[in-house]
């Protein structure tokens, strides 16, 4: 049976902030952009949290909830700065780390030698460190599988852990919500709720057969998730499909000269982070564009990179639908290393 960890940072960026600058620490606050420009919340510290503000909220909308809020505009290079020393920490204790974000990770403690491999006190360590290191707390769920560690790891949070008990699993399961699992978004949450189907213990009830003809692949892996089994292994191989950047403008616009400055600016960002994945070979440029109604819509093909290509892939795809623009995004997807994407290089000669 295999021993995983999975660790979560208490609301990372507002914690980083709450840090340092004390003054911060017994106010509502939140890490995000300002009301007049559009700005939606990156995430609030608990003392906010208890007016209902939460994450990706419009800061306005925050604002009416608690208009004491005070608001921190983010500062990126000290999260990333946290998070490395974070993973350090983890990476002391084993090799097998996932990371899932900037703030989460699974990690795989089965052969980890420390407190006679009790994951339960690696864990309390592994937050212990943490928090000497850089004065940030975390949270963390333990349990014999990743679909259940991370289930439990906001079980005590703040500040807590707790350990999935393999003799009690099967109870622990049953009451949790579908919506909670692993996979399962808002748009199966939807479809499994007009079911009748709320929590594992219902989904239980339906057949393996059943759950595939309805979710394809998902659905295999329902039948096992809704019971408390994952077989996933902690993946520490990374590979990035794609690398983008986008700017959500001040207003909408629809005026072209009004747009392009845009596409240099993030067109040079791209060429830039490239750098760093020189092994990697580009499949397609790739552009998005998001209305102001919300709705978006994308557009890729295989061209060479250069600002004129996205400019061209851009106009393309607004001409055929030429309304007020909220945000625009470029970027390159990559060829896969794996093998089978090679194949189909070869095939498509
Ligand atoms: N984040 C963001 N936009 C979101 C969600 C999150 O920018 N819509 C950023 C800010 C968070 C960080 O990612 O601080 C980690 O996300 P979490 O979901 O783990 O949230 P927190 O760490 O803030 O809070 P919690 O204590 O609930 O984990
Ligand atoms: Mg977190």
């Amino acid at each position: 049976m295999r021993k995983i960890i999975h660790v979560d940072m208490d609301a990372f960026y507002a914690s980083v902030e709450m840090r340092d600058r004390p003054e911060l620490r017994n106010v509502p606050m939140a890490v995000g952009g300002s009301s007049d420009r559009r700005g939606v919340l990156c995430t609030a510290n608990y003392e906010a949290r208890k007016y209902g503000v939460r994450a990706a909220m419009p800061t306005k909308t925050a604002l009416k909830l608690c208009p004491k809020l005070v608001l921190v505009k983010p500062n990126f290079h000290k999260y990333s700065e946290a998070s490395q020393q974070v993973f350090e920490i983890f990476r002391s204790f084993t090799d097998k780390v996932q990371p899932l974000s900037l703030d989460e990770a699974y990690l795989d403690v089965t052969d980890c030698p420390h407190f006679n491999n009790s994951a339960t006190l690696i864990a309390a360590e592994i937050r212990k460190i943490i928090f000497e290191k850089t004065g940030l707390t975390a949270s963390a769920g333990i349990a014999s599988n990743k679909l259940l560690a991370k289930l439990v790891s906001d079980f005590k949070k703040p500040n807590g852990q707790f350990t999935c008990d393999p003799q009690k699993t099967d109870e622990l399961i049953k009451s949790i919500p579908v919506g909670k699992i692993w996979g399962v978004g808002k748009v199966m949450n939807e479809r499994l709720l007009q079911m009748n189907i709320k929590t594992c213990e219902d989904l239980q009830a339906v057949p393996r057969h059943q759950l595939i003809q309805y979710f394809g692949k998902m659905g295999d892996h329902l039948f096992d998730f809704c019971r408390g089994i994952d077989e996933r292994e902690v993946e520490t191989e990374f590979e990035r499909k794609s690398l983008s950047t986008e700017r959500t403008f001040n207003r909408d616009l629809v005026i072209m000269e009004e747009i392009k400055p845009f596409f240099s600016e993030m067109v040079a960002e791209v060429i830039e982070s490239l750098e760093d994945y020189s092994d990697r070979v580009v499949k397609n440029l790739h552009v998005k564009i998001k209305y102001f109604d919300f709705q978006s819509t994308t557009i890729e093909r295989q061209l060479d990179l250069n600002e004129e290509n996205f400019w061209e892939l851009f106009l393309e795809r607004w001409s055929q639908d030429p309304r007020p623009i909220r945000l625009v995004g470029v970027g390159v997807k990559f060829i896969s290393n794996e093998t089978e994407d090679c194949g189909q290089l070869l095939l498509n000669v």
